[in-house]
């Protein structure tokens, strides 16, 4: 949002795809969805719909003009289903009708048979059945077999990290809008407009100059509306083209959970070996990657998981391997961190499991084993900054973390029955889309002979704040007032071959390309300046809507320049490209320099458990965060906070239930997330002298890095559970829902009868 946006979306004025005005004849789509996980569709007689009041057309796979196929990486997925369903939700058929209930009244009435097959909804079974999207990926680096042997403990174990929904407040939707010719406008609510332009016109058989794409904010998306707002476009456009007639698709909130991928649920294995002093020498897993019934973004996440093994630290002897399993549920999707929070999850698991068997503290390994300047990933950049250091010991000093433990230690000898617990969680994310081809971005900006400025670019505002730092970046780089610029909507028509606004790399590369091509401009009003004023055009400069001469103000106004620099036909427009230089990577040696840069920081998370109920609050988190030269310190607290209580809802009371490949948390009455009243107190500073060389304006990326902040209430919650149960082993099992916790702390008591009352008298009594 830029500023000019907050007032209207405060008063709730801001149009999302659902409130756009109804254009003349708009029909409304609803989709007939698989209702079981695998199956053969027998039977499908849709004239029953078509007979329903309303109705306009019901449409099935036959009825696709082009390709019926969505998939991107990998071309397995059909936009409707033809003869199989692999999970429960898959769309088979769209009918269209005058009003929305109409339409769902009629996909209802659709008559479909199907023959069950037996479906596979765990990652390790379906790698066994050798059900996998694309072959193994294997990281390496140094030689663990080696390393094992010099190693002074060992110790392997076995994490499982759940799915999480999404969550956006604006559920998945589309307008389309056929145009002259029937070519078709599309506003849709999507962070990539340029994949939902490339698909609905492999869809529709048609070229992508016949399709518009419009997008001019979205009511959240973290990811789900990276490859998954396309099929829904395409439905609607499918009808539109078919009929000649506007049509929305507004999923609603049921539909949405059920139909939708999600974050990956991951079960891995780990072993790690350490010397005595606790230096980790070396690290295996392997990484089994619930993929869900089709490819989607999941090698690509995949991928990332690979990147982000080590975390924070410098091993010097790691093999990774990740599998990408294919399983009868909706295919998993992009979920901010992509694929990194898992792989954080497991190395933080190892390390406390280290910590646990060496009887030492886990702080101890964790700051032992940081990442310092130059050392090597696995992948084979070296670390550029020491910031993970520095990040981690301010936040022991300046969050005083020895007396937070001592305090921790005090009110656990005094409190039999409530237990706290305190962890830190070291952050490292590398910045740059995995696939070097998407680090691409441009921007469209025109100066109007009024002096006002209207700016363009890839970027897909979904509540971030990408616009409020693109316009930071026009006017500084203009040096003009920021109330003369506005964002534009993010439009193909405007900007050409977008990558998903996704990657943490909204604002960076958008913002480069917009700094380039205000730069252009500059360039040349520096100019006709140097002409007006008759000096060297290098004394020039512009600042607060005012041309400078050697620094101060000249009777020059910057409107007065805009307009004489029209009479002399030059040109106020400038579009500009960005590519993200130097980074590279090589998929046969699995080495290379994939990011342009890596964000730092450490949280500190105290949680208290009540050990007779399981219950828990995540009590307070201070974080130091590496925001580079921050372009906007409200936009990036925002950022920091909401991420951290997102990682915090994924690794607690957000737990995803599938039951035979039916979800079973399709609603907010079954699907936890934490409510304000839960979120701790939150105490974030950014680091200082942080300034980024490889970034715009000197900036950091801010995304996605602060949801892995909340893997630490887990382990908060754990070392809490285990002040309780010293003589328990660690579980890595997340998320720590309050059920789970009891289970941990008294569920070895419980006969198969139900409650042990004698045992659970005595732990009421303790
Ligand atoms: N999307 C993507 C992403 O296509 N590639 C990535 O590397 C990525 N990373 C984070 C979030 N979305
Ligand atoms: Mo994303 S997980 O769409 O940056």
């Amino acid at each position: 949002m830029s500023n000019r946006e907050i007032a209207p979306h405060t008063r709730g004025e801001s149009l999302f795809v659902g409130d756009l005005p109804d254009p003349p004849g708009l029909l409304h789509a609803a989709v007939l969805a698989s209702p079981v996980p695998h199956a053969r569709v027998v039977r499908l007689d849709t004239t029953p719909a078509a007979d329903c009041e309303g109705v306009a057309a019901v449409l099935t796979a036959a009825d696709v003009p082009g390709e019926n196929q969505i998939g991107g990486i990998v071309q397995d997925e059909p936009l409707l289903a033809e003869g199989e369903v692999h999970f429960a939700g898959q769309p088979i058929a769209v009918v269209v009708a005058d009003t929305p209930r109409n339409a769902r009244r009629a996909a209802a009435a659709i008559n479909a048979e199907y023959e069950e097959l037996s479906g596979i909804f765990d990652p390790r079974e379906a790698a066994a059945a050798g059900s996998l999207i694309v072959p193994s990926r294997t990281f390496s680096l140094g030689d663990v077999e080696k390393a094992w042997k010099s190693c002074d403990v060992v110790v392997e174990g076995l994490t499982e990290s759940g799915g999480q929904e999404h969550l956006y407040l604006e559920t998945q939707g589309a307008l389309v809008i056929p145009q002259e010719g029937n070519r078709l406008r599309i506003v849709s609510s999507t962070q990539a407009p340029t994949a939902v332009q490339r698909m609905v016109a492999r869809v529709l058989g048609r070229s992508m100059n016949d399709i518009e794409v419009d997008v001019a904010r979205l009511g959240g998306a973290f990811g789900g509306k990276e490859d998954q707002a396309t099929p829904w476009a395409a439905i609607a456009a499918l009808a539109a083209q078919i009929l000649r007639r506007p049509v929305r698709i507004a999923l609603t909130r049921p539909e949405d959970m059920q139909m939708t991928g999600k974050r990956h649920p991951y079960s891995s294995d780990f072993k790690i070996g350490l010397d005595t002093d606790g230096a980790i020498l070396a690290y295996e897993t392997t990484y089994y990657q619930n993929a869900g019934a089709a490819a989607d973004l999941s090698p690509a996440i995949l991928e990332r998981s690979l990147f982000h093994a080590t975390g924070s630290y410098y091993i010097p002897n790691v093999r990774v391997t990740a599998l990408s399993c294919k399983t009868n549920l909706p295919p998993f999707t992009a979920f901010r961190g992509f694929g990194a929070p898992q792989a954080m999850f497991v190395m933080e698991s190892a390390i406390t499991r280290a910590a646990e068997v060496m009887g030492v503290d886990r702080r101890d390994i964790q700051r032992r084993n940081l990442l310092k300047e130059g050392d090597t990933f696995p992948y084979g950049m070296r670390a550029q900054q020491g910031n993970a250091h520095r990040a981690f010991d301010e936040a022991l000093e300046r969050f005083d973390v020895a007396a937070i433990e001592k305090d921790t230690d005090e009110y656990n000898r005094n409190h039999p029955l409530r237990k706290r617990g305190v962890a830190m969680m070291p952050v490292c994310f590398g910045i740059s889309f995995t696939s070097t081809f998407l680090n691409q971005a441009a921007a469209l900006v025109h100066i109007y002979t009024d002096g006002s400025i209207s700016v363009s670019t890839g970027a897909v505002e979904m509540g971030q704040g990408v616009n409020a730092k693109i316009l930071t970046v026009a006017a500084h780089t203009l040096g003009v007032d920021a109330g003369r610029i506005v964002i534009e909507t993010t439009n193909t028509l405007r900007v050409a071959n977008t990558s998903p606004t996704a990657a943490s790399s909204g604002a960076d590369m958008n913002g480069r390309a917009t700094e380039i091509a205000c730069t252009a401009i500059v360039e040349r009003l520096r100019t006709v300046a140097a002409e007006i004023l008759d000096t060297p055009a290098d004394r020039i400069s512009f600042d607060s809507d005012q041309v400078m001469v050697g620094g101060a103000a000249s009777e020059l106004s910057w409107e007065k320049l805009v307009f004489e620099s029209y009479l002399r036909r030059v040109s106020l427009s400038a579009q500009a490209h960005y590519a993200t230089p130097r980074i590279h990577f090589d998929r046969e040696t699995e080495k290379g320099e994939p990011f342009a840069y890596h964000v730092y920081g450490t949280a500190v998370v105290e949680a208290t458990v009540d050990c007779l109920r399981g219950i828990y609050t995540i009590d307070r988190v201070g974080v130091i965060h590496d925001a580079g030269k921050s372009l906007n310190p409200l936009v990036d607290i925002g950022q920091l906070e909401g991420g951290l209580v997102q990682g915090i809802g994924w690794m607690t009371v957000e737990e995803l239930l599938f039951h035979e490949g039916r979800n079973l948390t399709d609603t907010l009455s079954t699907y936890k997330i934490p409510d304000i009243l839960s979120v701790p107190e939150i105490e974030g500073h950014f680091l200082e002298d942080a300034e980024n060389p490889n970034a715009v304006m000197r900036s950091k990326a801010i995304g996605e890095p602060p949801l892995m902040y909340g893997i630490g209430a887990y382990f908060a919650l754990l070392d809490a559970m285990r002040a309780f149960r010293p003589d328990r082993e660690a579980i890595f099992h997340s998320p720590m829902t309050p059920e789970r916790v009891l289970m941990f702390l008294h569920g070895d008591r419980l006969d198969e009868e139900g409650v042990d009352v004698a045992e659970a008298e005595t732990v009421v009594q303790r």
